[in-house]
């Protein structure tokens, strides 16, 4: 841990409220670095990041993979949720404990119990790559939170409303930070500007986000 990030961890250690039921916990991540990087090395050794293509025919300039019971995909015939990687045509990787304590734990923390994620998309941005808004609505069921940890390089967030063209707050997420939302801030558009091109000391010119959902 640097000095930084000790004084983002401990100085503010309360959760910054980003709407109703929506918080950024700043550094909650950081004790969990490593293990979490040598699951991320494992887990893309046998399902690696690829870029997909969208349904409008987009090659996507994040490039993702999955962990869990399900992973999230697309292609040219829509976003849905699969058993099965379609580039390995083996399961995804088991999702693993470490992933599911901290998802489980961080959701505690901000208000939301019991959460038990059955899915783990894994995104992986170079400098310039960007998320479009978007709602997550492929999940069976809204009712649980998603969870969202940032690693690597610093992203500014949008934070949007329920229609498309509300206006967007921007949130700067830096590595170790997670992010929980869910009720009523749960189908909130959101998504991530460029990336920019400055180098992070563990993971040089990478941010790796992953996302735990109940998709199933
Ligand atoms: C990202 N995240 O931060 C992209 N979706 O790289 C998402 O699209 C996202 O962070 C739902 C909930 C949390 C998220
Ligand atoms: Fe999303």
């Amino acid at each position: 841990m640097t000095t930084l990030e000790l004084f983002r961890n401990t100085a503010l250690n309360t959760p910054e409220p980003i709407g109703p039921r929506a918080v950024v916990m700043r550094g909650y991540a950081l004790p969990y670095v490593d293990d979490l990087l040598s699951a991320i090395a494992d887990i893309v050794s046998h399902a690696p990041f690829r870029n997909m293509v969208t349904p409008g025919g987009f090659t996507m300039s994040v490039a993702l993979t999955n962990c869990g019971a399900l992973g999230w995909t697309t292609d040219r015939k829509g976003y849905r949720y699969t058993s099965i990687d379609p580039d390995t045509g083996g399961p995804w990787p088991a999702m693993p404990d470490v992933f599911a304590a901290l998802a489980s734990e961080a959701a505690a923390a901000a208000g939301f119990r019991n959460f038990k994620p059955d899915a783990c998309l894994i995104n992986r941005y170079l400098p310039g790559a960007r998320l479009s808004l978007h709602q997550d609505r492929n999940e069976r069921d809204f009712n649980a939170p998603i969870v969202s940890v940032s690693l690597g390089m610093s992203a500014t967030f949008l934070f949007g409303g329920h229609v498309r063209s509300d206006k967007t707050a921007k949130i700067p997420l830096h590595h170790g930070d997670i992010a929980v939302w869910g009720e009523v801030d749960r189908m909130r558009y959101h998504g991530v500007m460029p990336l920019k091109d400055e180098p992070h000391p563990l993971l040089s010119n990478q941010r790796i986000n992953f996302t735990f959902r109940k998709a199933g």
